[in-house]
């Protein structure tokens, strides 16, 4: 099976940094010249759902395009169809499966050996913070089902983009004794208020890419055939922006709902930039010279 009946091969190449033996659960590349990356969900006949190993592959190829000094844009998506069933899935949330009282387990046959440290693992909210926290444009493209904590992952990314014939959505936390308690509902109602959020919680239901646009879940809804064509052509567009603009933007968005820790993150990039001025170069040099600093060439502004 190809990797995805929408993937144009001929536009990528494997991405760096896969470990010894390659991703099982993911795929992982980057365009021809470098600058977007594609990671997708690779378990289509689970709807793309995610187990522990499958968390830590995400986390690792996005940490990887996080570091990635040409990556601008990380494209999110599920590879598919099923080959079960021809069905599409964007990602189904954590695999049923394998759920313990503790958290989802991994499997003896999983490249880490499971201990009891690592038993019940939860941490697809480390990849949400991830991709919350990450410099860099992350865009949900939507193929097919996104359910559970798999739309929850659509809500932590910065945009969402999906096929108008096959993009679903569905919470159905509620139905499986789940709950996302932080950015899957609370920013979920931030973005399309609470009562349509309290709604997509409390009735899982299913909700066609059209009705989810017009509650202002996702950005675009386009042509099953035309998706990763579309999600590139927006990829390319931010692209042609000024990479420290969108990088204070991303953050300035972010920083009214993530409380001290988006006022941190934020403040962390506004330091950096600081650093850059000779007020700043005075002030250090001063310090290294042991003498007092001379501010007269910088005035109060107002
Ligand atoms: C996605 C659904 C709606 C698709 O329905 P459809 O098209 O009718 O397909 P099915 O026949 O149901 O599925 C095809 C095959 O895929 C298997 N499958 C689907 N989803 C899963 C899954 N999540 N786990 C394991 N298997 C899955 C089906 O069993 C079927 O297999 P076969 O062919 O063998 O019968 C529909 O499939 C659906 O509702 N899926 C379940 C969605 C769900 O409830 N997900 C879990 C929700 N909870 C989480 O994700 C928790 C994780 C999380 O992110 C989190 C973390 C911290 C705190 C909170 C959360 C949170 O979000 O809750």
């Amino acid at each position: 099976m190809s990797v995805s009946d929408l993937f144009d091969e001929s536009s990528w190449m494997p991405a760096p940094g896969a470990p010894d033996g390659g991703y099982t659960d993911i795929t992982s590349h980057v365009s021809l010249d470098g600058r977007i990356a594609r990671i997708a969900f690779d378990r289509p006949e689970v709807r793309n759902a995610f187990r522990p190993r499958t968390v830590d592959e995400l986390f690792r190829a996005l940490d990887i395009a996080r570091q990635d000094p040409r990556i601008g844009v990380v494209l999110l998506t599920g590879n598919g169809p099923s080959p079960k069933d021809g069905g599409w899935a964007f990602c189904s949330g954590g695999d049923q499966r394998i759920r313990g009282r503790d958290g989802y387990t991994y499997a003896a046959d999983d490249a880490v050996a499971p201990d009891a440290a690592r038993a019940g693992r939860l941490h697809i909210l480390e990849v949400q913070r991830l991709i919350r926290f990450m410099p860099k444009v992350v865009i949900a493209v939507i193929p097919g089902w996104a359910a559970g904590g798999g739309h929850s992952l659509h809500v932590v990314c910065d945009m969402s983009i999906a096929s108008a014939e096959h993009g679903r959505f569905k919470q159905t936390d509620a139905d499986v004794g789940s709950f996302d308690a932080g950015y899957g509902s609370a920013y979920f109602a931030r973005q399309i208020g609470q009562k349509f959020a309290r709604e997509v919680f409390f009735l899982a239901e299913e909700y066609s890419a059209e009705r989810a646009y017009e509650m202002g879940a996702v950005n675009r809804v386009v042509p099953h055939a035309e998706l990763e064509r579309e999600a590139i052509a927006m990829a390319r567009t931010i692209l042609t922006k000024s990479p420290t603009a969108i990088r204070m933007l991303k953050f300035a968005f972010n920083a009214v709902d993530d409380g001290m820790v988006g006022q941190q993150v934020f403040a962390g990039e506004a330091t950096r930039l600081a650093y850059g001025t000779d007020e700043a170069v005075e002030g250090r040099d001063s310090f290294l010279e042991k003498r007092e600093p001379d501010w007269s060439p910088y005035p109060w502004h107002y």
